[in-house]
């Protein structure tokens, strides 16, 4: 299974050590393609390249999770762009935090918006989705 992982990076950081984790569990199951989202360090890379090696993985993805607790304009395109290819979609948004989740995930049928309140609830979370599949 081919799993596209979706975390903020410029949408701020705050978040980084529990993707570390998610992307360990996720790893369980199959290939992580966005092991980077996790590990982000200064890439050569320009933003144009960027966005055509993460299209080309998001379009040939199985599944895409996404933890969506720290906002971020590029997952939320993803899921957009995700959803409309019809490859299942699971959001994991950290719950009794301050911030609500946009009802364009919350209120969206066609996402699997599932909260958490720690890491050990999460994987329980993502077992259940991928071995769904
Ligand atoms: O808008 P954001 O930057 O928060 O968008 C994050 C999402 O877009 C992630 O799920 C990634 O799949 C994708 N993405 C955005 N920027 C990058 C990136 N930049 N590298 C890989 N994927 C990205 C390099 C960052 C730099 C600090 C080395």
């Amino acid at each position: 299974m081919k799993i596209y992982f979706a975390g903020s990076i410029r949408g701020g950081r705050d978040d980084a050590d529990i993707y570390l984790h998610l992307v360990d569990e996720l790893a369980k199951h199959g290939e992580v393609l966005t092991e980077h989202v996790a590990t982000v360090g200064e890439e050569d890379l320009s933003d144009d390249d960027i966005f055509a090696r993460d299209l080309g993985w998001l379009i040939s993805c199985d599944v895409i999770v996404a933890e969506v607790t720290t906002p971020s304009l590029g997952v939320g395109w993803e899921i957009g762009v995700a959803q409309e290819r019809g490859v299942p979609v699971l959001c994991l948004f950290r719950s009794g935090q301050s911030r609500r989740l946009s009802a364009m995930l919350s209120g969206n049928p066609g996402v699997t918006a599932v909260g958490y309140t720690d890491v050990q609830e999460a994987a329980v979370v993502i077992d259940r989705f991928l071995e769904a599949l």
